[in-house]
């Protein structure tokens, strides 16, 4: 018999991943940060987010929408290009602690800051461009400010890095005027032969080297032929992310203290650490593995001006995606946009600032859990801790709550309301299930319309 020796599948597939204590699973929400030369135009159509702006200008087919296109006609002319728009991302009252504090506030345990989105622009120095916000705009190093404003927090701190780019003369694709064809420059880019190695690894090694990122979140791999009207087009690039993504592992690995990082699963490389799932009216499902659903407060990432206020998420419908989120095993990635001067609209702060409300009086039932065998039953979640099994009825269920008679709540089990009502609450076995009684009222200051918590 042959006696075949075939080493473990994660073996091959580790990289060298460093042996310390997972925080991502238990983190449970995070704040995304889309902030770039987008911020500045502040403009999304029906069919293009605000940070998509540079493509959309270039849209001419209307079947995929050309609202962009008009309005920048309309509102600047066509002699104005996206890059003139660098000079009017200034940053000027950007307060990294303020935002740390916001995100503490919030009740976040990581965030994740755009360092380049697709049009190109960086949010910090680097040898492999001068397409930055060191160089060019608010001449200052915007990713550094953050994560140095963060060094002492609790907080996780993360890049999104958007490997390809929507033009870019070293995709053989230069950016043109989109009402006249001409081409025009790609202010501050420097040319490479080869865009993998000598541009997007010198961006990501740089980013490794000088920040430490806790998580790495890739995005616009399959991106990378933009131009020409035309996305989507097959797939000719190899990030070859196995190798940045070893030099990462390294990097958290060999220290005195090794620590935990994650990479999404945008690198086109095979064994990620988790798996994202974009946007709004998702179908999330119980996976057992990590995962982390991203979404916004409005419809658009970068900041918009033309945001359709019927489409903005109340916070109760926030915090009820979170919970649903959590009973499903995922991380919830929030997203906020703030202006081009650094400051984060009202109604995007007092959101958060309420979901973190919320998270101080139960977040015992989100950080840390694990999922029950079920998710959830019409609208009541699950999630568990190490010694309690928690409720989490997605909107106040009235004076009784009725539960499935295969939850574990047993015996002589004390069931409270997380949230001004100490006093355990009488519960009764009845034919079909458990039925909990609830007080007349909510005590936890919340209004009906959000989760409440009894563990
Ligand atoms: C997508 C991007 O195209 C969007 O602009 C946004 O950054 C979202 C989180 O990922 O792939």
């Amino acid at each position: 018999a042959m006696l075949g020796f075939a080493a473990p599948a994660a073996r091959a597939a580790d990289l060298g991943r460093p042996a310390a204590t997972p925080w991502f699973p238990s983190a449970k929400f995070g704040i995304f940060i889309h902030w770039g030369v987008y911020s500045a135009l502040a403009w999304g159509d029906a069919k293009h987010a605000a940070e998509w702006y540079l493509y959309a200008m270039n849209v001419t087919d209307p079947a995929r929408g050309t609202g962009t296109r008009e309005h920048h006609l309309r509102t600047y002319g066509p002699e104005v290009n996206y890059d003139d728009f660098i000079p009017r991302f200034t940053a000027r009252r950007y307060d990294p602690r303020a935002w740390v504090r916001l995100f503490e506030q919030a009740g976040a345990r990581y965030f994740v800051l755009t360092s380049k989105h697709h049009d190109g622009f960086q949010l910090f120095d680097n040898p492999a461009s001068d397409r930055n916000s060191v160089r060019l705009g608010p001449r200052r190093d915007l990713v550094g400010e953050l994560f140095h404003a963060a060094r002492h927090s609790e907080l996780k701190r993360g890049l999104y890095h958007s490997l390809g780019e929507f033009y870019s003369p070293a995709l053989g694709t230069p950016p043109r005027n989109p009402y006249t064809g001409v081409e025009i420059p790609y202010t501050g880019f420097r040319p490479v032969t080869d865009y993998v190695r000598q541009y997007e690894h010198v961006h990501l090694k740089t980013l490794i080297d000088r920040y430490d990122p806790d998580v790495l979140w890739a995005d616009g791999q399959g991106y990378h032929e933009f131009g020409g009207g035309s996305i989507f087009r097959p797939k000719v690039w190899d990030w070859h992310s196995d190798e940045i993504l070893a030099y990462y592992y390294r990097n958290a690995a060999d220290r005195p203290r090794p620590k935990s990082v994650v990479a999404n699963d945008r690198f086109e490389y095979a064994h990620p650490d988790y798996v994202t799932v974009e946007g709004d009216n998702k179908t999330y499902v119980l996976r057992p593995d990590p995962w982390e659903a991203c979404l916004n407060i409005g419809k658009s990432w970068g900041y918009n001006e033309n945001e359709d206020p019927a489409k903005i998420k109340s916070a109760a419908r926030l915090v009820q995606l979170l919970a649903e989120v959590v009973s499903k095993n995922g991380n919830m990635l929030l997203n906020i946009g703030p202006r081009e001067d650094g400051t984060i609209p009202d109604w995007m702060s007092s959101r958060l600032l309420e979901v973190g409300r919320w998270l101080r009086i139960n977040g015992r039932a989100i950080y840390g859990s694990a999922p029950w065998r079920r998710a959830m039953d019409g609208a009541l979640c699950y999630t568990r801790t190490r010694d309690a099994f928690h409720l989490i009825p997605l909107h106040w269920p009235g004076v009784k709550l009725a539960v499935p008679g295969d939850v574990p709540i047993t015996g002589h089990a004390r069931v409270r309301l997380l949230g001004g009502h100490s006093r355990p609450l009488p519960w009764t076995r009845t034919a079909d299930g458990i039925v909990i009684d609830l007080p007349a009222r909510r005590t936890d200051g919340f209004t009906e319309e959000f989760p409440a918590v009894l563990s």
